[in-house]
C-alpha cells in the first residue's frame, strides 16, 4: 500500500515513520509512504502558501494552487482531508481504508484551507475527535498507524485476527507481566506492593478468559456508557453486571432535616398521601424500598399503622391470585426510618456497600458540592455501579442542605414551562422516577 502525505510540514511526518510497526513495514516493502510540499508548487519568490481570509477575520487560509498542484502530483488515490469537521474515524473505517492501493492524507495549516480544494480534490474529511490541532500532519499520522498495521503481513497472523472476533464492541481487559509483585511508591508515599491477579497465574485457560471478558464488560460499561449501550451482553455476562439500577433504588420521603418558608430547620408531618402514593409509584418503576424518614415516633407508628391497614385489607379482600396485583401490595415496600443515618447505615447493610446519596431540589443552585446531573445521566453514571441508591425527596419548603452531607450526587430540577414551580412531593417523585426508570413511550 502507498501512502502519500500532503504538507508543508514534511519533517513533522517523516520523523515518526521509521521506528517501530510503521517503520518495519515499509523496510520490509510492505508499505509505502511518501510526503509532497505545496511550497514547492509554488511561483513567487518567498513561496507564499497562505493568504488573508475573503470575508476578514483572524488569521491565514492556505492559498488553493499550490495546495491543489501538490494533490495533483499525488497521482490517483483516495484523497483525505484530516479536520474536526470531518466524520469520526472509527476502526470499521480504518479497516476499510487499509484495503485501498493509495491513501493521500492532506494536512491544514493556518486557520484552514480554501474550501474550493475540498469541493474539487477531496474524497472524504476524517476527524479524530472534537479537538483541534494546529495542523493536520499530527492526524495523518495517526491514521497512517492505524493503516499500516491492518496491511497484510506487517502485523503477527496471530495478533490481527484474535483483536475483533470474540471482543468486538468492548474495550480491552487489563494486561500484566513480570514481575509478580510491583513495589510502587517514593520517599514522600508508603510503599505498596501491587500484585498481578492470582486468577492469571492459575493456568486455568478457562477461568483466566471468562475473567478477562468480565474485566472489559465491566469497564465498557463505566467508562464508554455509549459503546455499551450497542453491546447486547450475554447470560454469563449479566451475572457478573450489577442488577437493574431500580431493583437497588431506595426512595427516602424525607420529613426531617427539612426547611420552611424562612430557612428554618424543621420536621414537617407524615401525611396520608404522600405514604401510599409514592409506595405505588415505587412499585411502579421496581425500585426496591419506600423509606418515610422522621424522628416523630408517632407521626413513624400512624404510618406503619396506616401501610398495615392496608395489606390486611389486601389479605382480607383479594383471593390469593389476584395478591401481587392488588394496589395495596405497594405498601409492602413501606419502611419506616427514624432519620437518614438510620436508612444509610441499613442499606450498607443489606447491600454490603454504602448507597450514592442522591439528592432532589426545585432549586437550580441546590447542593452546590455535589455532581450536578440530569435523571439520564445519573442512571448512565451509576448503573455500572455495584452499589445502592438512596433517592430523597425533601418536604416542606425542601431538604436542610447543610444538615444533609452525605449527598454525593444532585438531580436537575423538573422545570415546567411557567415560572411557578411549586410541585407536590408526590408529583416531583413520580416525575423523576419516570425520567429515570420509565420505558421510552
Ligand atoms: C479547524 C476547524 C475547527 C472547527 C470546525 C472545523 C474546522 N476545520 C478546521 C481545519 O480544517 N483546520 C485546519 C487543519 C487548519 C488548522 C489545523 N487543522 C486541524 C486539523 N486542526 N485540528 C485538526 C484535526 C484533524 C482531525 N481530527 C481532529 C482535529
Amino acid at each position: 500500500m502507498k501512502i502519500t502525505v500532503v504538507t508543508i510540514l514534511p519533517e513533522v511526518v517523516d520523523g515518526a515513520l521509521t521506528a517501530g510497526v510503521v517503520g518495519r513495514a515499509r523496510d520490509a516493502g510492505l508499505l509505502e509512504v511518501a510526503t509532497v510540499n505545496p511550497r514547492d508548487f509554488t511561483t513567487d519568490k518567498h513561496r507564499t502558501v497562505d493568504d488573508t481570509p475573503y470575508g476578514g477575520g483572524p488569521g491565514m487560509v492556505m492559498k488553493p494552487e499550490p495546495l491543489l498542484a501538490a494533490i495533483a502530483t499525488a497521482g490517483p488515490g483516495h484523497r483525505i482531508y484530516m479536520s474536526p469537521a470531518g466524520r469520526p474515524l472509527t476502526q470499521a473505517r480504518v479497516r476499510e481504508l487499509s484495503a485501498l492501493p493509495h491513501l493521500v492524507l492532506v494536512c491544514g495549516r493556518y486557520e484552514g484551507i480554501d474550501e474550493r480544494v475540498i469541493e474539487t480534490a477531496i474524497d472524504e474529511e476524517i476527524s479524530l475527535g472534537d479537538y483541534v490541532l494546529s495542523g493536520g500532519e499530527l492526524g495523518a499520522l495517526v491514521v497512517l498507524d492505524a493503516v499500516a498495521r491492518l496491511v497484510p503481513g506487517v502485523l503477527g497472523e496471530a495478533t490481527s485476527v484474535d483483536e475483533e472476533s470474540h471482543s468486538a464492541g468492548l474495550l480491552e481487559y487489563p494486561q500484566y507481566t513480570r514481575p509478580l509483585k510491583l513495589v510502587t511508591g517514593d520517599a514522600t508515599s508508603a510503599e505498596i506492593t501491587r500484585e498481578v491477579p492470582a486468577v492469571l497465574t492459575s493456568g486455568n485457560h478457562a477461568v483466566i478468559a471468562a475473567w478477562r471478558r468480565q474485566q472489559a464488560v465491566a469497564r465498557t460499561a463505566r467508562r464508554r456508557p455509549d459503546m455499551f449501550a450497542r453491546f447486547t451482553p450475554t447470560k454469563a455476562d449479566r451475572k457478573h453486571l450489577p442488577p437493574p439500577l431500580a431493583r437497588r433504588t431506595h426512595l427516602a420521603l424525607v420529613h426531617h432535616p427539612c426547611v420552611d418558608r424562612t430557612g428554618a430547620v424543621v420536621t414537617t408531618s407524615v401525611t396520608n398521601f404522600d405514604i401510599h402514593d409514592l409506595a405505588r409509584s415505587s412499585l411502579t418503576y421496581g425500585l426496591a424500598g419506600y423509606h418515610i424518614v422522621t424522628p416523630i415516633t408517632v407521626h413513624r407508628e400512624k404510618a406503619a399503622h396506616i401501610a398495615q391497614l392496608w395489606m390486611e385489607a389486601e389479605a382480607a379482600g383479594a383471593g390469593l391470585g389476584a395478591m401481587r396485583d392488588h394496589r395495596s401490595h405497594a405498601l409492602r415496600l413501606v419502611r419506616m426510618a427514624d432519620s437518614l443515618e438510620t436508612v444509610i447505615s441499613e442499606l450498607t447493610a443489606e447491600h454490603g456497600l454504602a448507597p450514592f446519596v442522591v439528592a432532589s431540589s426545585a432549586r437550580r443552585d441546590a447542593f452546590p458540592a455535589a455532581a450536578r446531573r440530569t435523571p439520564a445521566d445519573l442512571v448512565t453514571e451509576l448503573s455500572p455501579e455495584p452499589a445502592p441508591v438512596l433517592l430523597l425527596l425533601g418536604t416542606g419548603w425542601g431538604l436542610a442542605e447543610p444538615q444533609i452531607p452525605s449527598v454525593s450526587h444532585v438531580l436537575t430540577p423538573i422545570e415546567g414551562a411557567s415560572d411557578w414551580n411549586h410541585l407536590s412531593v408526590r408529583s416531583a417523585g413520580a416525575i423523576l422516577l419516570d425520567r429515570m426508570f420509565g420505558r421510552a413511550p
